[in-house]
């Protein structure tokens, strides 16, 4: 299990910036939140979270995001509000600090960010090297935590916040979904203590597992059951395919084919898992999604078609029908999955 807190120095940069981060919200009147493009639970959790506690405070918040907050995160208090922009000339008002969340590239808030609108910009990662397009801002990175979300409940813990239960869900709910259910490799002993907090603030894990969770549609069950048929295996590689003709069949939505590669993933021995989707926009092309294990980094093989992600999770898009670029697909990563 890694180490929570690296080493004193990086202790005391994080002092520093929690120092700093306080005294901006103590001075400063308003302020912008904006996560990640396709915001997921961390993003979203960790901005409603920082939102409800400036809203307490008494300034004026906005929280944003590029795209649509997604639908099984609409419970969380506040979600209702999060506006979508698609640039920050719809912002009818103007802000002085701008908190950015977990975007180490700040091209991932999906549009250019326009740093001379605010007076002072806060970054807060979890991912490694997350500061880039943003200079001299007030930085809170740290790659060892298992989320954004984990990172915000240290800041209030360390700036004396007392964390509501409204809160707390917002926080397990990052925690939760970007730990895999504390099944990854992020999950350090200062996770679970964070969330045990979390649980003693009021926060129900029975509840909010089911609010996550059991919210799979018929069709969608169904189309997990027609394409885990077509699983294969060949070495260490195990990979499975979703076609627009088994989509229709199931009457099933994209959204619907998300969480499959992750049921793959439960089968024993295997180091890689491959999931090819036949993507409907743009046709003809296919998209691949990798998840693996072990000493197979899915990163740096999405990397050796044009694509990305992290260590375990990673993926890319590639052009030709799905038949051909399988094989073709598989002969490479074969090389890699010994
Ligand atoms: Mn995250």
């Amino acid at each position: 299990m890694k180490k929570r807190f690296p080493g004193k120095r990086q202790q005391e940069k994080r002092k520093r910036a929690v120092k700093e981060i306080a005294r901006l919200f103590r001075t400063e009147k308003s302020f912008l939140i904006i996560g990640h493009v396709r915001p997921d639970g961390d993003t979203v959790g960790s901005a409603l979270a920082i939102g409800s506690w400036l809203g307490a405070e008494g300034r004026r918040v906005k929280v944003v995001n590029a795209d649509n907050t997604p639908q099984y995160l609409m419970f969380l208090k506040g979600a209702k509000r999060i506006k979508r922009i698609h640039g920050f000339s719809e912002l009818k008002n103007g802000y002085d600090v701008c908190i950015v969340l977990e975007c180490p590239d700040v091209l991932r808030i999906g549009f250019p960010f326009e740093k001379e609108r605010f007076k002072k910009t806060i970054i807060i990662d979890h991912h490694p090297y997350g500061k880039k397009g943003i200079k001299d801002g007030v930085e809170f990175i740290d790659p060892g935590a298992s989320s954004c979300a984990e990172l915000v409940w240290d800041i209030m813990e360390a700036a004396g916040h007392k964390v509501t239960r409204d809160e707390a869900v917002c926080l397990y709910t990052g925690i939760l979904t970007d730990t895999g259910k504390f099944q990854y490799e992020n999950t350090t002993g200062h996770t679970l203590h964070a969330a045990a907090a979390m649980v003693d603030r009021g926060v129900d894990p029975v509840t909010l597992y089911q609010k996550l969770y059991v919210n799979k549609t018929l069709s969608g069950l169904r189309l997990l059951g027609g394409t885990l048929s077509s699983l294969k295996v060949d070495g260490k590689v195990a990979y499975l395919m979703v076609t627009d003709a088994v989509l229709k069949k199931h009457n099933a939505s994209d959204e619907d084919t998300e969480e499959i590669i992750h049921y793959a993933g439960l089968l024993k021995g295997i180091g890689l898992f491959v999931m090819f989707r036949e993507l409907r926009n743009p046709r003809g092309t296919v998209k691949v999604s990798l998840r693996s294990c072990g000493k197979i980094n899915a990163n740096h093989l999405a990397g050796l078609f044009g694509g990305g992600g992290h260590v375990r999770a990673a993926g890319f898009q590639i052009k030709g029908a799905i038949k051909r670029v399988i094989p073709k697909v598989l002969s490479v990563l074969k090389r890699y999955a010994v």
